[in-house]
């Protein structure tokens, strides 16, 4: 059997805004759309991987938090209505999904053996959340690939920056491993915004663009860099940066998935491709690709 990879390596942002503004038919409210600059940006990222041959996506959200290590959703079949608890006027969607929970069952086995605290999610009436649903969505609205669905231990807030590098490096490896030894391709969506401080009200309608911007210039600059730093292939600085980052600019890579993603793809040093930068209710969002399809063994 030949061994398995990574086709690509994503950073595919999840606002539910994004899914509510494009009006698929999954979900209930209808909008007159809106942020387009991002919506584009996942054109371009669909189109970048149109004949991309893949068996699976494998995701990391933000918005499955679990304090306890690390868990993997363990049944096949996940079918229900995903409500976001602070946006239900924007995104109540229909979703019929299915996991390759052989492949979880893997990443969860070979980092156990690493000795990570990890967890089968087992529970068949569990509600997917909104961010895996949301960037699934967005890079693949065929829903027609299976996804592994692996959760954020929130051990930045029950430790620390440092120590949720630690594991998220460790899970990223214990990742990679068992995608080679499954014979499988794959893509990885690493499911969150960049500088993360919103505004905490909302215009009406939601979609009003006249209101849409930054919160800070300090946010934009943080943004920036850290683009620059991805588009230079520069992934150990990102990761020495990351504490900083966390801290003054509250990221939503305070999860860990960028951080996953980095280590399973070797910490790259070849650039990653910007398909689109937004903001969306002031939070910066960036849909970012390395393509490691491109990149030679040797
Ligand atoms: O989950 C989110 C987010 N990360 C950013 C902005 C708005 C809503 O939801
Ligand atoms: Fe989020």
């Amino acid at each position: 059997m030949a061994k398995g990879s990574i086709v690509a390596g994503c950073i595919a942002p999840h606002p539910p805004h994004l899914v509510y503004a494009d009006n698929p038919e999954q979900n209930e409210p209808v909008s007159e759309g809106g942020w387009e600059q991002l919506r584009w940006g996942y054109e371009r990222l669909r189109e970048s991987l149109k004949d991309v041959d893949y068996d699976v996506i494998v995701v990391m959200s933000p918005h499955w938090q679990t304090y306890i290590g690390t868990h993997f959703i363990g049944v096949e079949k996940c079918r229900s209505k995903s409500v976001d608890p602070v946006f239900p006027n924007l995104f109540r969607f229909d979703y019929d999904l299915t996991i390759d929970v052989d492949l979880a069952q893997d990443i969860h086995d070979l980092a156990k053996a690493e000795g990570m605290s990890v967890k089968m999610m087992n529970n068949p009436d569990f509600r997917v959340d909104y961010g895996t649903i949301v960037s699934c969505h967005m890079v693949r609205p065929e829903w027609d690939k299976p996804i592994v669905s692996i959760s954020s231990n929130r051990s930045l807030s029950y430790y620390s920056v440092e120590v949720m590098q630690e594991m998220m490096l460790e899970l990223g490896r214990s990742t990679i491993k068992a995608i080679e030894n499954s014979g499988k391709k794959c893509l990885l969506l690493a499911s969150n915004s960049l500088s993360h401080r919103h505004f905490v009200t909302e215009t009406n309608p939601p979609e009003d663009m006249s209101k849409e911007h930054i919160t800070s210039h300090a946010m934009h600059l943080w943004d920036m860099r850290m683009i620059e730093l991805m588009r230079q292939g520069k992934s150990k600085q990102i990761i020495d940066e990351m504490p900083e980052f966390c801290e003054q600019a509250i990221s939503e890579t305070d999860g860990g998935a960028l951080t996953w993603l980095l280590s399973a793809m070797g910490m790259p040093t070849e650039p990653a491709t910007l398909h689109g930068y937004g903001t969306i209710i002031g939070t910066g969002n960036a849909i970012m690709e390395w393509p490691c399809r491109e990149w030679s063994d040797e």
